[in-house]
């Protein structure tokens, strides 16, 4: 396989093959997409369904002078393969290979960084802009899910971009699909667009429909072949996107590479911006993916043959925390639970089944949740939002402005918490810590054990009032000494080694396994070492410095970002008690963490055992 595909070193290679060898290249792009992500895992579904879609715009237009944009920009392995990377694609996502997203440091073809969804408009408007203002030429083109605009930035883009003279064309890839089946008015006002029978039925050409757009210099004309489809703009002129300033066209079947190329083709010519609604099917061309494709769009490995995930995850944090807030919320009617397009990974789908009437699945919109989350509080509601660390950043001000001036009691369960490893820096959990800690009202548990998830879920929902916040990695608990006695999460910090010692360590959440593995590795060159564990990490308990402050020793070993860490506000209070022990924190200095296995990342970032022993033996007085 990959004949055509290997001779294709950029996109003028694809421009100049037929149209039967375009299909005969879509073919091979999903034989490649299925193979390298069964090996490496990765973003199968949403891959499959752009294929027809991504070659397309690569014969059309000319990237790198037109820019194409891909929103959240976990579809782009196609794209990938035809601007001079197929080669290299066998180290996607793996330490120093290729990102599983776009990334301009790696391809000129490579427009702009995405991996949050909802940005794609709004970067096109930018450089749509800046395009006027330095007289540059070439059209931005913004492709965009279906998903990925129930996200408020995506509408806050299309406000402005209404306005945009021309060469501004955005591509709607409308699946019916975010990862799980998408949801909210936007989602039913697509399928009512989709479901009108002159999409299903006309017989119309595209050349009757584009003989009446207004072009630069006249109108289309001659345009040479027949589809069914044609530009719903001539038979419903209201919709949502006219409104907004935008010539719509569509829906267009995303899968035929005829019909999307003319289309693509025409609309060129059009003098405002431009959507395009293409029809795709998510997993197409591949059964396992089209009949699941939800558990295909962020696959582990898997066996091509059976479609089965060859490791497949046991019981981890985030089944574990859903668990045990159907158990609170069985006893406490006002328990709900929100999740923003996340409720298989955050492990919700079991209180969407129990508890329908209190799950809130708000689409990918983390800034709505918390201010939802604010307003449910304000009449008496309990809300536990489950999200993401990294999409939390999207929240920021809605912690401070809604939820945490007015001291309201909403829970945020902060899932993949810490480094996350494949995905890589536009998803690591590195900054949640930083960004809470400067927030009064807010309380944060940071639970490294299973056991502790209950007694600090009930913390957070009975024995703290404004923001409670509870943090746990992906995956399961690390290392826990025999000896080790965990108080199940009740209080604020716990201990484990020689209590003896004038060397403490300081962490929290997983970290501390490998402090514990270090504390044994240390032992054998007769260095003992007193750890401790905060499970409270803010505010912090007055006891732990006053404990501190007798050690000669403190190391501070922080799975997060140094500034505005833990460590940091300890030092600080620890310093207002005059204490004089040497003190070194080791934490993320000053850089975005690249992609790698979750155990890659730790050892190069100075936090598994062998690390951290080295750390402290090299440093200590
Ligand atoms: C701000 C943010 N929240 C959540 C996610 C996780 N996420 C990645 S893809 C995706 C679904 C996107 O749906 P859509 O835009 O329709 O693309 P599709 O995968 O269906 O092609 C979600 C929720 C994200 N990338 N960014």
């Amino acid at each position: 396989m990959g004949k055509l595909l290997k001779n294709i070193n950029s996109p003028k290679d694809v421009k100049k093959l037929g149209f039967k060898k375009l299909k005969t290249l879509c073919t091979e792009l999903r034989y490649e997409i299925i193979n390298l992500v069964a090996k490496n895992g990765g973003h199968l579904s949403s891959n499959l369904g752009v294929v027809e879609l991504t070659v397309a715009l690569h014969y059309v237009f000319n990237s790198p002078i037109d820019k194409i944009i891909f929103d959240v920009g976990h579809q782009s392995y196609a794209h990938k393969m035809l601007t001079g990377r197929f080669k290299k694609m066998v180290s996607i996502r793996k330490s120093g290979g290729i990102s599983g997203f776009p990334n301009p440091d790696e391809s000129k073809h490579d427009a702009f960084i995405t991996g949050h969804s909802s940005t794609s408009i709004s970067i096109a408007v930018g450089i749509s802009r800046a395009n006027d203002i330095l007289q540059k030429h070439g059209y931005v083109i913004a492709l965009i899910g279906d998903g990925s605009l129930s996200g408020g930035l995506a509408y806050e883009a299309l406000n402005n971009a209404g306005l945009i003279p021309k060469n501004f064309i955005v591509i709607l890839n409308d699946n019916k699909m975010s990862i799980c089946k998408n949801v909210g008015s936007m989602a039913k006002y697509l399928s009512k667009l989709r479901a009108n029978p002159v999409y299903v039925k006309a017989k119309s050409t595209i050349k009757q429909a584009f003989d009446h757009i207004p072009v630069a210099g006249g109108k289309i004309k001659n345009l040479t072949y027949k589809t069914k489809t044609i530009l719903r703009k001539f038979i419903n002129k209201s919709n949502f996107f006219e409104d907004m300033g935008f010539s719509y066209y569509g829906p267009i079947d995303g899968h035929n590479i005829n019909n999307l190329i003319d289309v693509f083709n025409a609309v060129k010519s059009v003098n405002r911006p431009v959507l395009v609604h293409v029809d795709t099917k998510k997993g197409k061309g591949y059964c396992f993916a089209e009949k699941n494709p939800e558990i295909f769009h962020g696959a582990p490995k898997f066996d091509i043959k059976t479609g089965c995930e060859i490791k497949s995850e046991n019981t981890n944090f985030s089944n574990l925390f859903g668990r045990c807030l159907c158990n609170f919320a069985n006893k406490d009617k006002r328990i709900c639970a929100i999740t923003a397009s996340m409720k298989t990974g955050t492990g919700l789908l079991n209180f969407e089944k129990k508890f329908p009437e209190r799950f809130f699945d708000v689409g990918i919109a983390e800034s709505h949740a918390v201010t939802f989350a604010a307003g449910l509080a304000s009449c008496g509601a309990l809300p536990v939002f489950a999200v993401y660390s990294s999409f939390l950043q999207r929240s920021y001000d809605q912690i401070i402005h809604d939820a945490a001036i007015g001291n309201y009691k909403i829970v945020l369960a902060v899932d993949r918490a810490g480094v996350i490893g494949e995905d890589g820096k536009t998803h690591q959990g590195l900054f949640d810590v930083s960004f809470l800690n400067a927030i009064p009202n807010v309380t944060i548990f940071t639970p490294g054990f299973f056991d502790e998830i209950e007694n600090m879920m009930e913390k957070c929902l009975y024995k703290t009032s404004g923001v409670a916040v509870i943090r746990y990695p992906r995956g399961q608990e690390g290392f826990k000494p025999k000896d080790f006695i965990s108080n199940k999460g009740e209080t604020t910090f716990c201990c484990f080694g020689d209590k003896s010692s004038k060397i403490a360590v300081v962490t929290y959440g997983r970290i501390f396994s490998e402090v514990c593995l270090a504390h044994k590795k240390l032992k054998k060159s007769a260095i003992n070492i007193f750890c401790i564990k905060i499970n409270q990490i803010k505010p912090i308990d007055k006891k732990l410095v006053e404990l501190l402050k007798g050690f000669d020793n403190i190391f501070f070993i922080e799975e997060g970002m140094l500034r505005g860490s833990v460590a940091e506000h300890l030092n600080y209070l620890l310093t207002l008690k005059n204490c004089r022990a040497k003190i070194l924190i080791k934490a993320v200095n000053e850089k975005f963490v690249e992609q790698g296995s979750v155990n890659e990342n730790l050892k190069l970032l100075g936090f598994n055992a062998d690390s951290i022993s080295k750390f402290i033996k090299e440093r200590i007085l």
